[in-house]
């Protein structure tokens, strides 16, 4: 009997190609991280051959082909597998921060990049929407940067949202290198697995450069993210330096959406001011930096009040104004530094960081 399943372990070897995979790839593109959340949500629950002598450690590793493989990146089952226990299930996430960021070029089949070229396009589109609470904050502070995820009224529900991957870069000036981003995914949804990595989270091995937070979520092969998630995550940032408005210190790179079939699904991301948050287009401030006298200038506006607040969002002087198009504002007598000045309008309010020597 022993001598027969040896046989049918040789015979396996003989008659499929054998793989190399390393644990924590599970996408196969030659790099553990985020993305390879993707394809354990598209092949979970799935069984296979175990790897012999399986391990979670970052070396090249002969496994059993399965008979599976990916709709569309071809990635084989036995690369999902990650623990090597020949099933793909949760257990198989742990190989991912522990391997996080290392690279390979040494797999078999080789290394692909992860392209998912069909792209499916829906009538309307599902989308992350972010905003920072509070909207503005002085240094020191720790501010909430919340990211929504979107379904709206619409979107067909033939398309399968399975999975979303997802990486933030935040304006390097406004946060500290060191100074630890706690992700908080909203794990209300027990159906859904979370993989996030922040510079100094995803310590096992090597990280994200400073400022950049990567994240992923999917469904267990079912598809979860037909329904919108609010939260779908937030992330704690102490920040050291004011970006104004703060929804421009944060880019979004390589968003995927994926369905069931691994096919990519269209969406955007979009941004939200606070809702009494107003663009500056069509107001100036000068001089800045000051020295006695600030000047707004508006043809927009009617009407505004304007606040100077210290760096630590302290309220120092305020003043109201009938309609005009000019509105000078004394600051004559604070010490030379940074402020922040407050415009208080009709139509709500804007802040802009001024310097006054
Ligand atoms: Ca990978």
């Amino acid at each position: 009997m022993r001598h027969l399943q040896l046989l049918s372990l040789v015979f396996c070897w003989y008659v499929l190609p054998a793989q190399v995979i390393f644990p924590g790839d599970l996408n196969n593109d030659g790099r553990a991280n985020y993305l390879d959340l993707l394809p354990l949500g598209l092949a979970y629950g799935r069984t296979g051959p175990p790897r012999p002598e399986a391990s979670l450690a970052w070396f090249a590793q002969p496994a059993i082909p399965w008979s599976f493989q990916l709709p569309v990146s071809g990635v084989n089952f036995a690369f999902i597998d990650a623990d090597g226990s020949g099933v793909v299930d949760s257990l198989d996430i742990a190989a991912i921060p522990f391997n996080y960021d290392s690279v390979q070029t040494t797999a078999f089949p080789p290394p692909q990049p992860y392209l998912l070229p069909q792209v499916l396009p829906v009538p309307v589109r599902p989308h992350l929407r972010y905003r920072f609470e509070p909207p503005v904050a002085g240094p020191g502070t720790e501010v909430r940067l919340v990211v929504d995820y979107i379904v709206p009224p619409g979107f067909p529900p033939t398309a399968q949202p399975l999975a979303i991957a997802f990486k933030m870069r935040i304006n390097p000036t406004m946060i500290s290198e060191g100074v630890p981003i706690a992700v908080l995914p909203n794990t209300i949804n027990p159906n859904l697995m979370f993989v996030a990595a922040t510079p100094t989270s995803a310590q096992f091995w090597r990280s994200p450069q400073p400022g950049v937070i990567e994240f992923a979520a999917s469904g267990k092969g079912m598809p979860q993210l037909g329904q919108s998630i609010e939260p779908l995550m937030e992330a704690l940032i102490i920040i050291e330096d004011m970006i104004l408005p703060l929804q421009d210190a944060v880019e979004f790179e390589d968003t995927v959406l994926i369905d069931i079939f691994e096919q990519r699904i269209e969406m955007d991301v979009v941004g939200v001011r606070s809702p009494d948050e107003v663009t500056l287009a069509g107001i100036k401030i000068f001089p800045n930096p000051a020295c006695d006298v600030l000047y707004v200038e508006t043809k927009v506006v009617a009407f505004l009040a304007l606040e100077l607040y210290s760096i630590e969002g302290l309220l120092l002087h305020s003043q109201a104004y009938p309609p005009g198009s000019l509105f000078p504002f004394q600051v004559s007598g604070f010490p030379a530094g940074a402020y922040l000045l407050r415009l208080r309008t009709p139509a709500g309010a804007a802040t802009q960081k001024v310097i006054l020597r």
